[in-house]
């Protein structure tokens, strides 16, 4: 058994698509173990986007993140973390496979829906993060 981080992006949360990709994900037998809607503030965004602090979209990113309620959830399953990823889609909503979260919902490169960690550290580091 393994745990993720999913965060649903505030894009997602504006089009009422909450419960459409809860479904999704439990439908593919993710057990929810913890579930909560936060805000981002800068501080918050800077700890959780480290790795892309530097990069050029970063400003755009952290201001798309504060614009709007994201709901946090912790899943788990086996092979959680390849799961999600898989169900979740590529990056570029454009070119995520029809029938991922990032297909059907995604509106733009930054506003991609939804987040999931990519990795056992990212997850654990994630995880502590949004649930303290
Ligand atoms: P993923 O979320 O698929 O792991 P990352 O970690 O490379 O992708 O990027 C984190 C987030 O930054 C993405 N989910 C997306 O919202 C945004 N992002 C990534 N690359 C770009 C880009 N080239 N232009 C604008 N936003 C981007």
């Amino acid at each position: 058994m393994e745990r993720t981080l999913l965060l649903i992006k505030p894009n997602a949360t504006r089009k009422g698509k909450i419960g459409a990709i809860l479904g999704m994900v439990e439908d593919r037998g993710f057990k929810i173990e913890k579930l909560k809607m936060i805000r981002m503030d800068n501080n918050l965004a800077d700890r959780f986007y480290a790795e892309h602090i530097d990069k050029g979209f970063y400003a755009q990113l952290s201001a798309f993140m504060q614009s709007g309620d994201i709901v946090a959830a912790v899943l788990s399953r086996d092979d959680a973390i390849t799961g999600l990823r898989e169900l979740v889609g590529h990056t570029d909503y454009r070119q995520a496979a029809p029938g991922t979260i990032r297909a059907l919902f995604g509106d733009s490169l930054t506003e991609n829906a939804v987040h999931a960690s990519d990795s056992t550290v990212s997850a654990k580091r994630e995880i502590a993060i949004i649930f303290p």
